[in-house]
């Protein structure tokens, strides 16, 4: 599957957008061990030009390890916590550009949009130097002119075809490595030749580190996707927007054969998610104002096998430039606008459902021809889902042992083998008899049998 370097059966990556380093080792301890995620994501840790905007983050100055969201030293403690956790780290790689201004980044650093003393300097830079606008049918124009709008200030773009800038860019990522780094999220990688990627890939001291590499699927663009399965894996956009469609307003009688026969990447180097940082504020995908559609989503998500999936967990907000709350600390989860979605029930139980399901296809699927659908995941687990507004009663077929389940979307298992709220009894012929209300769901999996 395509999982950040194997963390065992556990493929699910969290997403803590803009969490300072501190607060995500406490999260790595308190929930994402507990619930069984086998990673956790990390907004880019290098230093970044200054202000308020989340997507300073995404404007490297130098590669420093210090900014809003913690020095070296924060970060190398978040990631020795997160392995006492069970949980692994990826960290979201910024290496296609850097800024497009002048100034003073978030360590000190001076910096003009071609100049970073220490770093790189003008040579290191593409020649075009003019924003990429919308014309995405040209490759020069996508892979060596300057993210941005046209008439807007774009992004010095790296000479990645340069040994020195190839060597700087794996220099990063290597010193990440030496502080515990499991996996990267390589931004924008549509931006960059899939030879440069794979020449820097060489550089690394683990070459065989997961690369999950976000390059965003558009019709009839120069660059696909898909050319960089060959470099690792592939975040898959058309998941994102496809469950948008069939969650917020389509059948989800439609997705009896999701995944590759949907035209989707091959699932076992396929990155899914429901939402990102960008798709929850560009409307392309569900966001956490979408209510039940959004967290159903995350259900179906985490219960269907194709891919490795990542939850966003981010903050709620209103302008598209709103920056992380509180400096970036969480002194609890849902305090200060921050959403948890990572922590909430119905997701979080989905992981522990995934993880015991892993290695098994689609089993048992049953639908009702419009927006109720359940299915199996072998003799590991069961889903129902039910996004109609009223409430189904079924006895529902399913591949499980006989036994009695905890629910786990309307309860958590205990310690002592109970179960906090509802549960089911499979019968030895592997019905069960459930109503479940309107846009909700019901899940059973071995790891939540009392
Ligand atoms: C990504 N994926 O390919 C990130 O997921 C996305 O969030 C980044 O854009 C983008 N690549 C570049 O890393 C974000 C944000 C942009 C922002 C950039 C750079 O979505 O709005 O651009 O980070 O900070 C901002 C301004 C834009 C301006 C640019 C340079 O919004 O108008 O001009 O800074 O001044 C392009
Ligand atoms: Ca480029």
């Amino acid at each position: 599957v395509a999982a950040p370097t194997a963390n065992g059966d556990k493929t699910v990556t969290a997403v803590l957008f803009e969490w300072n380093f501190d607060s995500i080792a406490r999260e790595c301890t308190r929930t994402l061990g507990p619930k069984g995620y086998g990673y956790v994501q990390v907004s880019p840790p290098q230093e970044r030009i200054q202000g308020s905007a989340w997507w300073t983050a995404y404007q490297p100055v130098s590669y420093k390890i210090q900014g809003p969201l913690g020095d070296r030293a924060a970060f190398r403690n978040m990631v020795d916590t997160c392995h006492g956790a069970g949980v692994k780290v990826v960290v979201d790689a910024v290496l296609n550009h850097m800024t497009s201004g002048s100034g003073t980044g978030t360590a000190g650093t001076r910096y003009g949009k071609y100049d970073y003393p220490g770093t790189y300097s003008d040579a290191d830079f593409h020649g075009c130097r003019r924003p990429i606008g919308t014309n995405y049918a040209d490759r020069y124009n996508v892979q060596e002119c300057e993210l941005g709008e046209t008439g807007q200030p774009s992004l010095s773009d790296l000479d990645t075809g340069s040994d020195y800038v190839r060597g700087r860019i794996a220099g990063y990522l290597n010193d990440l490595l030496s502080l515990g780094v499991d996996g990267f999220r390589m931004d924008a990688v549509k931006h960059v030749a899939a030879d440069d990627l794979a020449a820097i890939r060489k550089k690394l001291s683990d070459p065989g580190v997961h690369w999950m590499q976000e390059a965003i699927h558009g019709e009839r663009e120069a660059v696909s996707p898909s050319e960089y399965l060959a470099t690792g894996d592939v975040q898959e956009f058309r998941y994102t927007t496809d469950l948008k469609r069939i969650f917020g307003g389509e059948k989800l009688s439609y997705l009896k054969n999701f995944g590759e026969a949907w035209g989707y990447m091959p699932s076992g180097k396929s990155g899914t998610m429901v939402a990102n940082h960008d798709t929850e504020r560009n409307g392309s995908g569900l966001s956490y104002r979408d209510g039940a559609a959004y967290t159903l989503a995350h259900v179906f998500m985490l219960a269907h096998p194709y891919g490795a999936p990542s939850v966003h967990s981010g903050y709620e907000f209103g302008d598209r430039n709103t920056g992380a709350p509180n400096g970036n600390s969480v002194r609890a989860c849902y305090s200060d606008g921050w959403s948890c979605q990572h922590s909430w029930r119905q997701i979080a139980n989905m992981v522990a459902f995934r993880n015991a399901s892993e290695g098994t296809g689609v089993t048992d699927w049953w639908d009702n021809g419009n927006n109720a659908v359940a299915f199996g995941r072998g003799g590991k687990a069961f889903v129902a889902v039910n996004r109609e507004g009223g409430s189904l009663t079924r006895t529902f077929q399913t591949s499980l042992p006989a036994g009695t389940y905890c629910d786990v979307q309307h309860g958590d298992p205990t310690a002592n083998g109970g179960c906090t709220g509802t549960t089911y009894t499979v019968g030895s012929d592997g019905r069960f008899t459930a109503t479940i209300g309107g846009n909700d769901a019901v899940a059973l999996h071995v790891g939540a049998r009392l």
